[in-house]
């Protein structure tokens, strides 16, 4: 075993090219020193005999440690959750069994833009070159199979050896920190032991790749069309002007509002203080910026901010998002992918003259693209630029005739939650809205939520979250189960946020037995299960009643005691009517040192509005084409 010794996490001073090897330092040293410097200090998965002698690499090292998950898919979701809240996540999985149960979750990672490591521990490249029929292998002597199973779901890949290791492990490393995707490196038990050199230098920092003649472009570009959008808001007109603005023109009389919808992506690029600055630059006439976002992304924005008007999700929208949005004169995209789920099933509508789009490497006004334009970059250009117009006392002069209609939009929403809460009676059974109102008014400032892929995450979407909250849903990959295993990544990678889990029942019989990692781990989160008693989301889309969407009956609340024998202070709950829930959420709050679990019951058929309205786009998406006349 190496001796334990300090790893390098930065620029630090112990890499200095061309020294000779340093004693009982290996290749898996050499790995375990980079993820330290990216940050990782967690490496989740399930031992196994290829990948024991790379463990005891990790139990010695200073700053990387190991913690074991039940299972392979939840070490996935939980480097998963974990590179969700640091950029970058790890997990290490044994040879074929070990890390093909992980592939749900890699793939999840790949769909939702996350960074992940997936190190897969191989046989001794003597026992592969054999060709014999090893445990975990298919015994045809093909030792790459899961390997290329694996390029279909990760950004880059690379088999190491003893003179690749450096190379391959930064270019994985790097591709993986760039892209936002996850990697995979397989690691064959004598290659993890081969003597090796510490890094002989820092990775190299991001790149910005903006090209300055792109950037000016684009800012002339948008300069043009929000000037433009500002005009339309007076009675005016503006012509188009020349060179990179020629062809944004004005579309049509409005109120001359700007407004922004944002998406994960401005999490992913790093831009969410670009996005911040833009959204705090009042609008040229000095309203605040009308902002929404999807709800994929709605961890990027304060929804406690005036301007904020509440989740996008095209016709399934509230209707003053949807017209806050839709009906703006100038409408800033930033980082936003529409997936079915997200936008009402594709129901998005906007006049694409009056939309300025920022992606992660380029950028359009009006559908003009400029490249290449990094995320951040056009963000702090488009602040400048209202900066500038609101500078215009011209424009500065009209704020005093303008009704602060965003404020006021979005104050009637959250007037319309506060009466849906406060007006139900205690004993009142307890409905989906009354649970997420409920839930909704127990999160305080900071708290990390992760909702699952079924009533959970469509109930919360119509609640504002307060100030700081982080908030983690699955809504492309949308796998059942996913963000109980993430909780524990997530918890691990931000300690001083209280973490809150609302699942469904038949989410969380995918992976409850990670709870008992959790306890294990001694996290204390607050787990709301939503006991509607079975697949109430697919209910919603078909077949109500159909045995096909009923699930076992568990006694949810004996379910923690079980999975950890020795847990102290334990509490659960369960709560059928509104006071109840509202006790055990205090309660569960105050149990500040433990787990929480509360098990909040609803009518098996009850789906929040949100809900509705998608599982009737997804039936009609999912219906027979009808035949051709
Ligand atoms: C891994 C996986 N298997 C199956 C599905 C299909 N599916 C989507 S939602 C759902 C039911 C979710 O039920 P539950 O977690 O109880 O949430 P509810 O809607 O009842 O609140 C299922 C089976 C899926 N999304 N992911
Ligand atoms: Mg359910």
């Amino acid at each position: 075993m190496p001796e334990r010794r300090p790893a390098p996490t930065s620029a630090s001073a112990e890499l200095s090219a061309g020294h000779p090897p340093t004693a009982g330092y290996t290749v898996t040293d050499y790995l375990l020193d980079r993820l330290a410097e990216l940050g990782v200090d967690r490496v989740f998965g399930v031992p196994g005999d290829f990948t024991l002698g790379l463990l005891d690499h990790i139990e010695a090292h200073s700053v990387v440690s190991w913690v074991g998950t039940a299972n392979e898919l939840g070490a996935g979701y939980a480097a998963d959750g974990y590179a969700r809240l640091r950029g970058i996540g790890a997990l290490c999985t044994t040879f074929g069994v070990g890390e093909l149960s992980a592939v749900n979750a890699v793939a999840g990672s790949y769909a939702e833009h996350v960074g992940v490591l997936h190190l897969v521990g191989a046989p001794s490249q003597a026992a592969q070159a054999a060709g014999r029929a090893l445990h975990h292998s298919l015994g045809d002597g093909d030792f790459r199979h899961f390997y290329r199973m694996s390029a279909e779901i990760t950004v880059a890949q690379a088999v190491l050896t003893a003179t690749n290791y450096a190379a391959e492990i930064d270019r994985v490393l790097l591709a993986i920190r760039e892209q936002h995707l996850p990697g995979y490196l397989l690691l064959a038990t004598d290659v993890g032991e081969v003597d090796a050199q510490p890094p002989a230098a820092p990775l190299p920092a991001h790149r910005d790749l903006t090209s300055p003649g792109a950037l000016a472009g684009f800012a002339e570009a948008a300069r043009v069309l929000l000037a433009g959008a500002v005009c339309v808001g007076v009675g005016g007109t503006v012509q188009a002007g020349a060179g990179a603005g020629a062809g944004v023109g004005v579309r049509r009389a409005g109120v001359g509002r700007v407004a922004v919808l944002a998406d994960l992506l401005v999490h992913r690029l790093g831009a969410e203080a670009e996005l911040h600055e833009l959204l705090a630059t009042a609008q040229p006439d000095g309203r605040p910026l009308a902002h929404a976002t999807l709800l994929w992304g709605r961890r990027v924005v304060d929804e406690s901010a005036p301007g904020y008007l509440g989740a996008y999700e095209g016709s399934a929208s509230a209707p003053a998002v949807r017209h806050g949005i839709e009906d703006a004169d100038a409408l800033i995209l930033a980082g936003v992918q529409f997936t079915d789920l997200t936008s009402g099933f594709f129901s998005q509508h906007f006049d694409d003259s009056r939309v300025i789009r920022l992606d992660p490497h380029r950028a359009s006004v009006a559908g003009i693209e400029f490249g290449p334009v990094d995320l951040p970059d056009a963000l702090g250009v488009l602040s400048g630029i209202l900066r500038s117009l609101a500078a215009n006392a011209a424009n500065a002069a009209n704020a005093a005739n303008a009704a602060n209609e965003v404020a006021a939009m979005a104050a009637s929403a959250v007037a319309g939650a506060e009466v849906a809460s406060t007006t139900v009676a205690s004993g009142t059974p307890l409905s989906q809205a009354a649970l997420w109102s409920e839930v909704a008014a127990a999160l305080r400032p900071g708290d990390l939520v992760l909702a699952d892929q079924g009533t959970s995450f469509y109930g919360m979407g119509a609640e504002r979250l307060p100030h700081g909250v982080v908030f983690v849903g699955q809504p492309l990959w949308a796998s059942i189960g996913y963000t109980l295993p993430a909780l524990i990544g997530a918890a691990l990678a931000a300690p001083e946020r209280r973490p809150i889990l609302l699942i469904g029942d038949g989410a969380a019989q995918l992976t409850a037995v990670e709870l008992g990692t959790m306890m294990r781990l001694g996290l204390a989160p607050i787990v709301v299960i939503v006991n509607n008693d079975g697949y109430t989301v697919e209910r919603a889309i078909h077949g109500p009643t159909a045995r096909y969407n009923d699930i076992a009956p568990w006694n949810w609340t004996a379910l923690p005691a079980a999975l950890a024998r020795d847990a102290r202070d334990l509490f659960t709950t369960r709560a059928s009517t509104v006071g109840e829930l509202r006790a055990a959420l205090e309660d569960a709050r105050a149990a500040d040192s433990a787990l929480a679990l509360v098990e909040a019951v609803v009518p098996r058929l009850d789906v929040p509005p949100l809900l509705a309205a998608i599982a009737a786009a997804a039936a009609r998406a999912n219906a027979p084409a009808p035949p051709a006349p």
